[in-house]
This record gives structure tokens, C-alpha cells and sequence, in this order.
């Protein structure tokens, strides 16, 4: 809905008197405020007012490297804008390098971190946004470079930058669920959302709120499915997102130094991560009288579960691609790299001949030892692959591939132009079957791996010092000790950040889905312990 001339004109004055600019730093509560701009409604322009507080960013004059026609932006912005209360001027934005380098992921394209040009494509934005030295002109770049940007890749690279960046610690972005609700709500359900926002806001309600109906993506003609409350649990996928913003396997080279990708033990904690999901997720299947997760060992035969899971990642852009039941891998020619079986059968049997010969060869041909201590951790930035790895050529980006081979499974050549299935996203992958038949792949090679090693050693389990004389468990809400209780929970997903307020007179309207989730009661461990020193010795 757009305002008559006469609105136009008076918010048009309006804002013109309003308008200041300044160098000053910005408050934290601006930059924060910058933040949310920058991830609301990521599939409108940047400079339309965000959110149900109809947050305005305006940019000064001088800034016209950030978008070509500044004054047709500030036309629009005063027909658009009711309150200036809300309103953060960003003056102190200086040139850009060359950005023609996104035009490669088109807006509508699926992001996916798996992807070796997308890798290419994250890094270089990454290191735009690390190497700048103050803040208010890394966030202002963000800004500016916002709308030329697919907005997954632009999300990854701004989330990156937010964990890694010390000056970054105090600022705060938002939920990834409230950023990007497709990748976690049914489409169809998020359109029942808009219609009834639409409603409510005619009938001048303050407030929707949509309950989800207890579902998921498939049904129980399916055995798989009786897992879904756990593979599409929102948390979950959640924490899987984030594990591998802060574990990156790429390294954008930042200017600063900062260092992103080699963190203590980062190859070993991959496996241990994925190992505890697989862990957790037997336990599950067990519960549900369901057997282990079969290892996706053999690659060459189908992969025996179908998935389809009715998610889209918002208005404008693909819709994640499903996958029928049995499908084989095929050769990959997509995009720029055409990657075969045979490659990932090379890559997996030259890991399995490392492990058993108890070395490593770097590219430079000489040998590293997989020992006890630092083994697991090479094998992990191996296998993953990341940066890390000893040697990406001979040894090959097995993990990685293994997950794009899945996502892109149904149209591997690109005949069909179809986008990705969720095993390509971080935020989206554990909600497919396949994902856990896949880790526990990667899993049975560590396992190759710490059959070779020596058991341990009683002196290294042993603290003989400390003498545990009892551990129990203690539930917040029983006084019955060793009982754990879980239960279904519902909370609530904000869609303010996602759904479409463009236009609408009723700013403050808040607009949000309830859905399930598996929950437990709160409980504590009690362990005690005696700590005596070794004979001979005084306490
Ligand atoms: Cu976390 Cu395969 O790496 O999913």
C-alpha cells in the first residue's frame, strides 16, 4: 500500500529536517541496531524500514558507492517512514572494493558452505569484513555490501565475522531461527502465519500467534519418521549451525591475523561433535525400538532413505530439493567442479591406507606419524576436509563432498536446475536421515583409526589422589534421585525479522509460531569426592 502525494511531501519535509550525520562511534545499541537491520526481511532492499519498530537506516550523500541512486532511496524512505524515532544515520562510509564477485551466487540460489565455489565466494567476503580496523565502519560496510549479496552467503559471512571479531564480543545478532524461519518451519506453515498476520493487523490486533500442529515432515509409514521430533528439532539444528561458524574449515587469509580456523584440537573435536550426535541419536533409536544408524559404508550402493522437507528458506529464493527413497550417488557436474564416485572411493580407501600404515603423507612427500596424542586431530582436518588438512589434493575433501553429493543427489549434472537438498546447509542438514548414515561413515574411519592405538594406560585414567564415593542425579522436580524426565514443550519462534510488514500502517504488531520441541527437567549432578594424598605424603 503506498501514501498519497501529500504524505509523500510532508514525510518527505519531514525527514529532511530531521536528517543529521555524525562521526561519533556509534552506541552498542546502535550497532546493534544496525545488526538486525542488516537481518530482517533479508529478501527486501536494506533501506526499506525493518521490522514491526519500522527501523530506518539512512545513509548520507556522500556514500553513493553503496547504492547507485541515493535520492530515489531517500524519496522512498520518506513516503515510508512514520516514525522518526527510529532511524540510525550511517555517515562514515567509505569506498568498497570491487563486490562483481557476488554476482556469481545469484540472490534466488541456495547457500551452502559444502560447496567449493561458495567456500571461494565466503572467504573473499569474510576477509572484506575482517580486514576493515573499526567496527562502525565494519558493520557500515556489511551494510553497503547487504543487498549485492545472496542473502545465506551474506548471513554466513556476517555471522562469521560477528563470533571472530574481539571487538564484536558485546554486540548481538539475532536467532538464525528468527533470521531465516524456513529453515526451520514448514513453508506452509509460515504462509498460515502471514495470512493470519494480514488478519489480525485489518482487525487492528496487537499480536499473532500461530501454534504449529504437532508434525513434521513426513509420516509414520515411514520408520524414519518416528525419529523426526529429533532430526528437525530446531535447538539441534541450531547448535549443528553454529559448531561450524566457530569451527570454520575455510580460512578467508584475514588481514588481522585473527586466527579463525586452527583452534586448540579443532580436526579432533570434529569427530568428537559428530561422534556425540551419532551417540545421542542411537540412543533415540533404540528408544523408538529402532536398530544403530547404518553406516553409509559402501558409496557405492543408494542411499536407502528418501527425505523431503517442505522447507523453503523465504520468499524469493529455491525451495530445498527432496530426495526419493534409494537413490545412488553420481558423478557431480555442477557448477564449476566435476567431482566422481571413483574421486570420493580414492580419497576414502588413501585415508584407510594412512591409517593402517600409521603415517600421513604431506604434499611436499615427506611423512607425519598418527600418534595417540595428535592423530585424531589430523585425521579430523583430513577427513573434514578443512584448510587444515596435511595434503588436500592426494587426501581429497571426503566429508565435505559426501554432503554435497547427497544435496545435489536428485540432479547431479544440473539438468533438472533444481537447488540443493538440506544435507547442504549446516542449519539443515540434520533433519535428514541421510545425514547420520553419512557421520557414521566418518565415524567408522576414526574408529579404524583408534583401533590401532594401545588401550589406555592406568596411570593416564587414574587420578590416585581423588576417590569419588558417590555420584547421583537430582531432577529439579522429584526427590527421587537417578530420575531423568523429559516432555514435550512448546516455544515460540519470532517471525518480526522474516514475515513482510512493508507497508502496513500498524507498526508494533508482533508476530511469532509456536511449535514443539523434546525437553527435560532441569537436574544436577552430585558427585562427591575424597581427595587423599599419596601415601608417604603429608596432606
Ligand atoms: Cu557438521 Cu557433516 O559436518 O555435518
Amino acid at each position: 500500500m503506498w501514501p498519497n502525494i501529500t504524505w509523500v511531501f510532508i514525510a518527505t519535509f519531514m525527514f529532511a529536517t530531521s536528517l543529521q550525520t555524525t562521526n561519533a562511534k556509534m552506541t552498542i545499541e546502535n550497532r546493534n541496531k544496525l545488526i538486525h537491520a542488516m537481518t530482517t526481511e533479508l529478501f527486501e532492499p536494506a533501506f526499506l524500514p525493518k521490522g514491526p519498530d519500522r527501523l530506518v537506516v539512512k545513509i548520507s550523500k556522500n556514500a553513493n558507492h553503496c547504492y547507485e541512486d541515493l535520492r530515489a532511496i531517500e524519496r522512498l524512505q520518506a513516503a515510508t517512514i512514520n516514525d522518526l524515532s527510529n532511524i540510525i544515520y550511517l555517515s562514515d562510509i567509505r569506498a568498497i572494493p570491487n563486490l562483481d564477485f557476488l554476482k556469481e551466487l545469484p540472490r534466488d540460489e541456495l547457500f551452502s558452505i559444502f560447496m567449493p565455489h561458495h567456500q571461494r565466494l565466503a572467504s573473499k567476503l569474510i576477509n572484506l569484513l575482517m580486514e576493515v580496523g573499526d567496527v562502525d565502519e565494519m558493520l557500515q560496510r556489511a551494510y553497503c555490501i547487504r543487498d549485492k549479496t545472496n542473502p545465506g552467503l551474506f548471513v554466513y559471512a556476517l555471522s562469521f565475522v560477528l563470533v571472530h571479531r574481539p571487538d564484536c564480543r558485546s554486540l548481538k545478532m539475532r536467532s538464525l531461527a528468527h533470521i531465516f524461519p524456513g529453515n526451520f518451519i514448514k513453508s506452509s506453515e509460515l504462509e498460515v502465519a502471514q495470512h493470519q498476520m494480514t488478519i489480525d493487523i485489518i482487525n487492528q490486533k496487537d499480536e499473532t500467534v500461530v501454534e504449529q500442529p504437532f508434525d513434521f515432515s513426513g509420516n509414520d509409514l515411514d520408520p524414519e519418521h518416528w525419529l523426526s521430533y529429533f532430526r528437525e528439532d530446531v535447538f539441534m539444528n541450531l547448535h549443528h549451525w553454529h559448531w561450524h561458524i566457530w569451527y570454520p574449515f575455510i580460512d578467508p587469509k584475514n588481514a588481522s591475523n585473527i586466527p579463525v580456523v586452527d583452534k586448540d584440537r579443532r580436526g579432533e573435536l570434529f569427530y568428537y561433535m559428530h561422534q556425540q550426535v551419532i551417540a545421542r541419536y542411537n540412543f533415540e533409536r533404540l528408544s523408538n525400538r529402532l536398530p544403530f544408524v547404518e553406516p553409509f559404508d559402501d558409496l557405492k550402493n543408494p542411499i536407502a532413505d528418501g527425505y523431503y522437507s517442505k522447507l523453503n528458506q523465504g520468499l524469493g529464493s529455491k525451495p530445498w530439493a527432496g530426495r526419493p527413497k534409494n537413490l545412488q550417488f553420481q558423478n557431480l557436474n555442477r557448477y564449476e567442479f566435476k567431482i566422481s564416485v571413483q574421486d570420493l572411493l580414492r580419497w576414502k580407501n588413501r585415508i584407510l591406507d594412512a591409517i593402517i600404515q600409521g603415517k600421513v603423507r604431506k604434499a611436499d612427500n615427506t611423512e607425519i606419524e598418527l600418534n595417540a596424542n595428535t592423530g585424531i586431530n589430523i585425521l579430523g582436518n583430513m577427513v573434514e576436509s578443512s584448510v587444515l588438512s596435511v595434503n588436500k589434493k592426494f587426501y581429497g575433501d571426503l566429508h565435505n563432498m559426501m554432503h554435497v553429493f547427497t544435496a545435489l543427489s536428485h540432479d547431479p549434472d544440473g539438468r533438472f536446475n533444481e537447488d540443493m537438498g538440506v544435507m547442504g546447509e549446516t542449519s539443515t542438514a540434520m533433519r535428514d536421515p541421510a545425514f547420520y548414515k553419512v557421520h557414521a561413515m566418518v565415524d567408522n574411519i576414526f574408529n579404524s583409526f583408534k583401533e590401532t592405538l594401545p588401550p589406555y594406560t592406568v596411570p593416564e585414567l587414574n587420578f590416585p589422589a581423588v576417590e569419588v564415593t558417590s555420584i547421583s542425579l537430582q531432577s529439579d522436580q522429584s526427590d527421587v534421585l537417578n530420575k531423568l524426565e523429559t516432555h514435550w514443550e512448546k516455544f515460540t519462534i519470532s517471525l518480526n525479522r522474516s514475515l513482510d510488514f512493508l507497508g502496513e500502517p500498524n507498526g508494533n504488531h508482533i508476530v511469532s509460531i509456536k511449535t514443539d520441541r523434546l525437553q527435560h527437567v532441569p537436574f544436577q549432578y552430585n558427585i562427591k569426592a575424597v581427595l587423599s594424598p599419596p601415601k608417604g605424603e603429608n596432606p
